[in-house]
């Protein structure tokens, strides 16, 4: 049998016999579709949890139970035990401490799907049942999203529908791209997609004779075929540079002051930390070279380029991901308005072009229906990286945007959807935090590290176990996933779950609403047919299966803004754009775009014991941690380890081969991995993927290769307090498992 299903990396044929899924095959209109379809193949069933779970000395409320978190015995139980047991988890909690003790973040992917989104459901459950402590923002881009409605007002249109490629292809002459586009990220967007568009644009992009340019320490960051010119950047100086082009474009007189007149405000306090008046240092070129290892004369070249191109700057999630995370956004801005051609088709500024499918792909705004989550009695929330820091110290004080706020004392975490002990920075530190709380609950498909470290397990259904509709705002189709398989094992889905403890806790109707799985997908089905004016009723929609949006004309960010800039005008103090926030300059930072030395970096007086800097990023063989025992996952591995990219010198120098198995470590922890040589990247840079499975021995070493065994777990800034786990440095060595 076949039945037609979505997931985050797009729409495949899943064929089953007697219950059991024996092939996945995409489906024939994808252009260019994603191989991590084949990760469910093989491989996982063997680590689904099959029954509810709990932890032995916990459920028999021995003292000191939490340092078992992660090494103690689990025994299985009855659904009407562990709902139970929640259930009055839950009203101890509330009752003798608040639900603000109740940690409710729960960050996470999960799967596609707007009915059964793991994170709304969880949401929604808590609501009813007093609130919970939240957590802002998202690790993919939480400076982005602080800092931008300083600067513009708002940030979801310049991260995620910047202009779209037929604007580029049409007019761009020159497009830089900061942090790459690697085309191993545009396999997936968030919620699911038809057709991976992104190639096909980079190729249409070439042919159209643009000019790409790679800044990254990794040369594949930008695809091969697109000839892109390499400035292989020291990791987290990406500002420095964009300095370095600034001053040039104002000493030369290349720069649009009728531009910066006209639609931004502050350029006048950002000249004299620019041109080195007073107490600054001028941002020659000379200056930042020495800081981005770069060339004087690339990044002179690269300023002319830029001043006499049609020029698009692309700037990727990743530089988000370092400390002072904020101030490549805003550089970048910046430049891109002392260019002058924000506004204008194909040029301007955009953010993380092909870091998902959906971004700078043609698809027209649109409403889709998502579980109502209802309101939240609880205000307290955390920003979402400041995890271990809340565990660790509840009740002290730090600030976010503007705000001085206070950690609270969490006493039950309740997780679903979502991996910590895969995407959270130091783990071997909030293993230990992780110690404080009562008692900590998960939904989980699988016994990865977070079920490990969890005191009762829920076996939860996977997307092909369950009926729903599926699809994203960004992308062009909504998608009936139609059951595929039976419920694996004694599992239920989260919804399933939820309503179970609701019904225990007299919230049952106001859980549920009195509605089944399939009246709920039919209900936000006809809530996002209300708002279009293309989809058929629902019977109709799900016989088809799947429905395509009609694409809209190419769209051109801020072009509104530009034709009209009162009309328009931004949502900012002056309606346009801040190149001077009084607010950031009130939270202690300069007012303006500016260069920080981060902690952790190959120019600092570290490297002597660290020499390398270790970049983490996004898997080309699976999504984040979901799948790594799948088959395409695994293929990718060096003895079964997560690869290591250095440079090939590098290599030589240590007496490293390709191949070798190597320890990386600092002061955080350490991992095991395998070695790939190549010449394609910086010297001094280590590039390993996140999302193997951490597996720690009890000295701390992740035995499988998770990069947050060292990564430094400290907030961006005060402005986003968003997470720095690219801001690390390590040392490495061949393993020698008898030393
Ligand atoms: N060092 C370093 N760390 C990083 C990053 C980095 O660049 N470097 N990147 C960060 C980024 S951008 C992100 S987005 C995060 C990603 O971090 P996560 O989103 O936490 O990673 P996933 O592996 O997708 O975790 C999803 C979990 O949900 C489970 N799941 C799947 N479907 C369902 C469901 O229907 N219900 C329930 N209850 N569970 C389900 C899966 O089994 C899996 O364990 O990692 C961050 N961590
Ligand atoms: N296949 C696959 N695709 C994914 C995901 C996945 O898990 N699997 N995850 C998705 C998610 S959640 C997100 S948030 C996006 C993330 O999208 P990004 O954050 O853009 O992706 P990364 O792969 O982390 O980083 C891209 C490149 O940035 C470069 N880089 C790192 N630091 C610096 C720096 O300081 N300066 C410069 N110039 N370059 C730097 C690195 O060489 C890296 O290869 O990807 C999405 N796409
Ligand atoms: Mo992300």
């Amino acid at each position: 049998m076949i039945t037609r299903s979505l997931t985050h990396w797009g729409i495949y044929d899943f064929h089953t016999r007697d219950g059991e899924l024996i092939d996945v095959t995409p489906t024939p209109d994808d252009p260019d579709p994603s191989l991590l379809g084949r990760n469910l193949l093989r491989g996982n069933t063997a680590l689904r949890v099959r029954q509810p779970a709990v932890r032995k000395s916990f459920l028999n409320h021995e003292s000191n139970h939490q340092a078992g978190r992660g090494s103690d015995e689990f025994v299985d139980a009855s659904w009407d035990v562990v709902l139970e047991l929640i259930a009055n988890e839950l009203i101890r909690v509330s009752d003798s401490h608040g639900n603000q003790a109740i940690y409710g973040g729960s960050y996470g992917w999960a799967s596609a799907g707007r009915f059964h989104h793991a994170q709304s459901q969880l949401h929604r459950f808590l609501n009813t049942v007093g609130g919970y402590t939240a957590s802002a923002n998202a690790y993919s881009f939480a400076a982005a999203e602080v800092i931008l409605p300083h600067v513009i007002g708002h940030y979801e249109e310049l991260l995620k529908a910047p202009s779209s490629w037929p604007t580029i292809i049409s007019r761009c002459e020159l497009m830089v791209c900061f942090g790459g586009m690697p085309l191993r990220n545009s396999q997936i967007t968030n919620g699911g997609m038809g057709q991976h568009v992104q190639a096909g644009y980079m190729e249409s992009a070439r042919q159209a004779g643009i000019g790409f340019v790679n800044v990254s320490p990794m040369r594949e960051d930008v695809g091969e075929f697109l000839n892109a010119d390499w400035l292989a950047v020291r990791p987290g100086t990406d500002v420095a540079l964009m300095l370095g082009i600034a001053y040039i474009l104002v000493t030369n007189n290349w720069h649009d002051q009728i531009f910066l007149n006209t639609y931004c405000v502050g350029f006048d306090k950002f000249l004299p930390y620019l041109l080195g008046e007073g107490e600054e240092i001028p941002k020659t070129p000379a200056w930042a070279s020495a800081i981005t290892g770069l060339d004087e004369a690339q990044i002179t070249t690269l300023a002319r380029r830029m001043a006499r191109s049609k020029t698009m700057i692309s700037l990727s999630w990743s530089l988000s991901r370092h400390q002072h995370g904020e101030q490549p956004y805003w550089m970048g801005i910046t430049l891109a308005a002392m260019l002058g051609q924000i506004g204008l088709p194909g040029t301007g500024i955009g953010l993380g072009y092909a870091v998902e499918n959906k971004v700078g792909k043609n698809v027209a705004p649109k409403y889709l229906g998502h579980l109502p989550q209802g309101a939240n009695p609880i205000r307290q929330f955390i920003p979402v990286a400041r995890i271990t820091e809340m565990l660790e110290s509840p009740g002290s004080a730090f600030s976010y945007n503007g705000h001085a706020l206070r950690y609270p004392e969490i006493k039950l975490i309740y997780w679903s959807g979502g991996n910590p002990f895969h995407h959270h920075q130091d783990l071997n530190r909030l293993k230990i935090a992780w110690q404080k709380p009562d008692t900590i609950i998960c939904h989980e498909l699988v016994w990865n590290a977070l079920a490990q470290h969890s005191d009762i397990v829920l076996p939860v259904a996977s997307f092909l176990e369950r009926n729903d509709i599926g699809g994203a705002v960004n992308e062009d189709v909504l998608v009936a996933m139609k059951q595929v398989l039976p419920a694996f094992a004694g599992s239920r889905t989260d919804y399933d779950i939820f309503s179970g403890i609701a019904e225990r806790l007299g919230q049952q109707d106001a859980f549920t609403e009195g509605r089944s799985e399939m009246d709920w997908v039919a209900h936000l089905y006809d809530s996002t047919r209300a708002a279009s004016n293309e989809l058929p009723a629902f019977e109709d929609f799900w016989d088809q299966g799947e429905h395509h949006f009609r694409p809209p004309p190419p769209h051109t960010l801020f072009a509104g803004f530009r034709s009209d800039p009162a009309g328009n005008s931004l949502q900012t103090p002056s309606g346009k754009i801040h190149l001077f926030s009084d607010t950031i300059a009130a939270i202690g930072l300069r007012g303006h775009a500016s260069w920080y030395e981060p902690q952790e970096w190959l120019g600092s007086v570290n490297t002597g014991r660290h020499p390398f800097h270790l970049i983490s990023h996004q898997p080309a063989g699976r999504l984040h941690s979901q799948l790594d025992q799948g088959e395409f996952s695994q293929a990718q591995k060096v003895k079964g380890l997560e690869p290591l990219s250095m440079n090939t010198d590098d290599a030589l120098r240590r007496q490293l081969q390709d191949g070798d198995t190597v320890r990386v470590y600092n002061e955080r922890g350490s991992l095991l991995a395998g070695l790939r040589t190549t010449p394609d990247l910086l010297p001094g840079v280590l590039h390993i993927a996140t999302g193997a499975w951490w597996n720690p021995d009890s000295l701390g070493m992740c035995r499988n290769g998770n990069p947050n065994a060292v990564t430094l777990d400290i907030g961006t800034s005060d402005i986003a307090q968003g997470p720095s786990a690219l801001t690390c440095l390590v040392n490495v060595e061949k393993y020698n498992p008898d030393p």
